[in-house]
């Protein structure tokens, strides 16, 4: 799983030069994994399915989410970071949020 780094709260926090961190809580807290620029993941690592909640963005990159796998149905993108997804609707269904809705992922 190319790009795929993943680490508990106990550990140092790091992260890529340029890439993106996905976080299971709001203001990029909580378990995170992240990922460079050019990988993707068609289905969210273990545990981090519809569990994301905030995205942080290193350098200039920009990061594609979709509410399904496999770059699947409402899509989005940031080229900076997201502290809390609540606030961004999703465009098939504006009274719904992103919170808690990734299931797939793009960096770019
Ligand atoms: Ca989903």
């Amino acid at each position: 799983m190319v790009g795929f780094r993943r680490w508990s709260l106990a550990t140092e926090p790091r992260h890529p030069q340029r890439g993106t961190c996905f976080f299971k809580e709001k203001y990029y807290r909580g378990e995170y994994f992240c990922m460079t620029r050019g990988s993707s993941f068609k289905a969210m690592p273990g545990g981090f399915d519809n569990a994301i909640s905030s995205i942080k963005l290193y350098g200039r990159v920009t990061v594609v989410i979709y509410k399904n796998a496999n770059f699947q149905s409402d899509n989005a993108s940031f080229s900076s970071s997201v502290p809390g997804l609540a606030a961004w609707r999703l465009p098939s269904d504006r009274s719904r949020n992103w919170n808690n809705k990734i299931s797939s992922v793009q960096v770019n």
